[in-house]
């Protein structure tokens, strides 16, 4: 196999261009160090952009708030697998880093006092859970990683980033002592290999959700930094745990935000009844989205489902008031009337739930340095926003922890890039092998022969993942589910049919590059739920209903050895910066 490929050298490489990736551009240009960002689409494509309701903080704006009850609300509903230092690293910082945005000019929703706007979210309230509601989401309307998005593009081209578009990362590059020297990629447009040379390569590549049919993720969720992180032999952590989001619109996967739930929607069933109050009687709709999905999964499960299938429910706005609706959630009304012909100030959306975010990720520690199996940091190498697992969400996310996970983290890896880095210092020596696996992989799905498409594998995979790593499992279900999938691996191995073998634009080649890495993270998903014989967070077993913290308050580790999925465990960290630690508690909502 001989693949020419151009060499270019930065400081630092940033794979991804949402917002943490764009976050950390920013801070690591204005240090004086040379940055490129790549990503498969143009960055203001990004799923980022996707995101709705708002981002947390404790400003205190409407409410008195403070970061050590955001704290606790984070690793509550992470069901106290959150490494507590970097949920405190992330809470105490949360309230420059809006401030910080605000400066840039993102344009907040303003409130009667002309502060930033902050509305309710789920699963948070004030005085360590006991208090009253939070207000902690700052919203740009329900538009607010669009928002978040363009702030972020906007200062990093100003600071001078360089920007690589319809690039395809392809595998990460390796010296001999283990270090990461950059990042192997395709360019799309004119089928060029690009060895990007940096001293620090960062992941930014979002999560998985495509692996799954229902998903409220993008199609270019693909979770390519995880792909390359298994293919390279390093862990990923916590595969088990994925977020249904309660509220997609029913048919569509589309998001309908938990702001409108903050905003004052509730859930109504067949018989009209506001069925939250029996799972959830103190926070109602506004519990955390895992209890809140699980009620719906269980009122369609026992009939009383919406509609001649009974197979989604509804969510009601027509009791608020329509200018208030259509100030607060245009995007919400939008949504609801383009795909679904609804006027939601007027009747309920049919709504269901589907997967949202993936808590699990590429291991790392509080300082978003990649980790090895044994805890050890990979030098070169960083990772940010879902692609990582830090674990500041544990077992479940909160809403609206995410876009601040991808501000803080992202401007924290830029920080430390600019500590470690002097502009344009020389780069190390590579090994004339360092581009043989990268280069063999691509080789391989390239020449493939066989009959089987990459886009009817991936419609296999994802209805394997729908069906045995839904919102209930149990072992039969999960190991069925191993089963089919190492049976769709081993189909991807041997029979993958390519139709076309050019570099230019070819969707099929790109297909094949995204299911394997899918797949690779669908398999580390479905054997790490089977391995976890307990219930938490998002993880709810059937035939293991409770959660377990003598056996089961560890991370689990997923890595592949001979093609097969191998699985140990890592401590959860719990202590903080601020001597704040959090100890297990009954979950009650
Ligand atoms: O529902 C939403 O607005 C989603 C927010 C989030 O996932 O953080």
């Amino acid at each position: 196999m001989s693949f020419p490929f151009e060499t270019y050298t930065y400081d630092v490489a940033i794979i991804g261009t949402g917002g943490a990736g764009l976050r950390a551009a920013c801070t690591a240009a204005e240090a004086g160090l040379s940055v490129i960002c790549l990503s498969k689409v143009p960055p203001t494509r990004s799923h980022t952009v996707a995101a709705q309701g708002g981002i947390n903080a404790a400003l205190g704006n409407r409410l008195p708030d403070r970061w050590q009850w955001h704290m606790y609300d984070t690793i509550r509903g992470g069901d106290w697998l959150s490494d507590q230092d970097a949920v405190g690293f992330m809470c105490e910082r949360a309230p420059a880093a809006i401030l910080e945005l605000e400066h840039m000019g993102m344009p907040f929703t303003r409130d009667e006092a002309g502060q930033i706007y902050q509305r309710a979210y789920g699963g948070q309230r004030t005085e360590f859970g006991k208090g009253a509601l939070a207000y902690r989401a700052c919203a740009v309307a329900d538009r607010t990683g669009h928002a978040l998005l363009h702030t972020l593009y906007a200062k990093a081209l100003a600071a001078g980033v360089a920007f690589a578009s319809e690039c395809m990362a392809l595998d990460l590059v390796f010296s001999e002592d283990g270090a990461c020297r950059g990042v192997l990629s395709w360019v799309l447009e004119n089928g060029e290999l690009q060895l990007l040379r940096a001293h620090k390569t960062i992941i930014a590549t979002g999560g998985f959700g495509q692996a799954w049919v229902a998903t409220t993720s993008s199609s270019i969720c693909t979770g390519d930094g995880g792909g390359m992180i298994l293919r390279a032999g390093l862990p990923l952590q916590d595969m088990e745990f994925v977020q249904f989001h309660p509220t997609s619109l029913y048919g569509t996967g589309i998001l309908i935000t938990e702001g409108a739930r903050g905003e004052g929607a509730y859930l109504l069933n067949r018989e009209g009844e506001r069925f939250m109050q029996r799972y959830a009687p103190s926070f109602m709709e506004l519990a955390s989205r895992d209890v809140v999905a699980r009620a719906m999964a269980i009122e369609i499960q026992e009939g009383r489902g919406c509609g001649d299938k009974r197979d989604h429910l509804h969510l009601s706005l027509d009791h608020l008031d329509a200018a208030y609706v259509r100030e607060k959630l245009p995007a919400v009304m939008d949504i609801a009337r383009t795909f679904a012909g609804i006027d939601a100030t007027r009747a309920p959306i049919p709504v269901v739930p589907a997967v949202h975010y993936t808590m699990g990720g590429i291991a790392s520690n509080a300082q978003s340095e990649v980790i090895d199996r044994h805890g050890d940091a990979v030098p070169g190498l960083l990772v940010i926003g879902e692609a990582a697992c830090n674990s500041v969400h544990g077992a479940n996310r909160l809403g609206c922890n995410s876009l601040l996970d991808l501000v803080v983290f992202g401007q924290a890896a830029g920080e430390a890039c600019a500590r470690s880095i002097r502009p344009r210092m020389p780069h190390a020596m590579l090994g004339r092998d360092a581009l043989e696996k990268p280069l063999a992989h691509l080789a391989r799905l390239r020449e493939a022969k066989g009959s089987a498409s990459p886009s009817a594998l991936r419609r296999k995979m994802q209805g394997v993942m729908q069906v045995h790593a839904g919102i209930f499992r149990n072992a039969a279900l999960l190991e069925e589910g191993v089963d089919k999938l190492r049976g769709i691996a081993e189909r991807f191995r041997q029979d993958l049919r390519m139709d076309d073998r050019s570099l230019l634009w070819n969707h099929s080649l790109l297909a094949a590059l995204e299911l394997d890495n899918l797949l690779l993270q669908a398999m580390a998903a479905m054997e790490s739920a089977l391995t976890r014989t307990e219930s938490r967070g998002a993880h709810w077993r059937q035939d293991f209903p409770t959660r377990n913290d003598e056996a089961w308050l560890v991370h689990s580790l997923a890595w592949f050895e001979d093609e097969r999925v191998r699985c140990g465990t890592r401590n959860v960290r719990m202590v903080s910066g601020s001597d704040q630690v959090f100890l297990p508690e009954a979950r009650v909502y």
